[in-house]
């Protein structure tokens, strides 16, 4: 029996784990990949005793990019078609925190998956690079916008118009990256993360992430006003109570979502 190309794994408690499962492509991110993690993002949304979610791939690649082979003969149209851009946009609505545990090969697609998460956790010895100009394409899942976001105009052209691959430090350097560990340590590291996310409130952990990505999208005064009613409408929930009467209480918070 063929393994899924996806593997499901449960961590931690409140802890949902997504890792690609196709080592002998390098976890290239075919259609099936795609709709895969797309379903199981979904899945643990809906899942509440789920409240942060690790995706990882193996020690040798996160991913390598878009599937090379599965792309190579098709038209505009079928490309279209294929809606391959809809594992971008399931990641960024998540409603939970989507953490990137990434060691190996971050290339192309891969690193574009990278970077639609949340929070970035990367081995020392990982391999970040948005090679598609070396065939014939350009980044297509936000490698232009993201990247450029994160690490500026001028590092953003260098990579981008030259296909190099860079280093985790250098990642790290740039902006890139929100953690740098040994690689042995990446997966461990991403699961505690979770874990530590998992048992905060869940609403108020929402609402940061919506204003974060707010931030990357709105002028200033926009961003400003999300968070000034993002913070209000937080003042309407059971956790805000919960939240500052354990304080001072002087005891540990029980959140409840809600
Ligand atoms: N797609 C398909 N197969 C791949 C890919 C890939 N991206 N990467 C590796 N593989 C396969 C290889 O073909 C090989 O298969 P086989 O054993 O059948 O020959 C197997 O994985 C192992 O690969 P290598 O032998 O090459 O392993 P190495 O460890 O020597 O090298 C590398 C690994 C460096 C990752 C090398 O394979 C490589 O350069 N891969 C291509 C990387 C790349 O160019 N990625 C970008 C792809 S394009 C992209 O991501 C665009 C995203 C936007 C799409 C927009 C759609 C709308």
């Amino acid at each position: 029996m063929t393994e899924p190309v996806v593997l499901i794994e449960s961590p931690a408690p409140g802890v949902g784990l997504l890792r690609i499962n196709r080592p002998e492509a390098r976890n290239a991110l075919n259609m099936e990949v795609r709709k895969t993690l797309v379903k199981g993002l979904a899945d643990m949304t809906e899942n509440d005793s789920i409240r942060a979610i690790v995706l990882a791939g193996s020690a040798k690649a996160f991913a390598a990019g878009a599937d090379i082979k599965e792309m190579a003969g098709v038209g505009s149209i079928e490309q279209m078609q294929r809606g391959s851009h809809k594992l971008w946009r399931a990641i960024y609505s998540c409603p939970k925190p989507v953490i990137a545990a990434v060691n190996g090969l971050a290339l192309g697609g891969g690193c574009e998956l990278a970077m639609t998460c949340d929070i970035i956790i990367a081995g020392e010895s990982t391999k970040f690079g948005q090679p598609e100009v070396k065939i014939g394409i350009i980044p297509g899942g936000g490698g232009t916008q993201r990247l450029t976001h994160a690490v500026g105009k001028y590092k953003a052209m260098r990579y981008i118009l030259t296909g190099d691959v860079f280093s985790a430090k250098e990642a790290f350097d740039m902006g890139l990256v929100s953690e740098l560990v040994p690689d042995a340590d990446v997966e461990k590291r991403a699961i505690a993360m979770a874990l530590q996310l998992a048992e905060l409130p869940p609403l108020a952990l929402l609402h940061a992430k919506e204003a974060v990505l707010a931030s990357m999208e709105a002028p200033l005064s926009a961003g400003l006003a999300f968070e000034t009613k993002a913070v209000q409408i937080l003042f309407s929930s059971q956790d805000q109570k919960e939240g500052m009467a354990a304080f001072i209480e002087k005891r540990k918070a029980k959140f409840i979502g809600k």
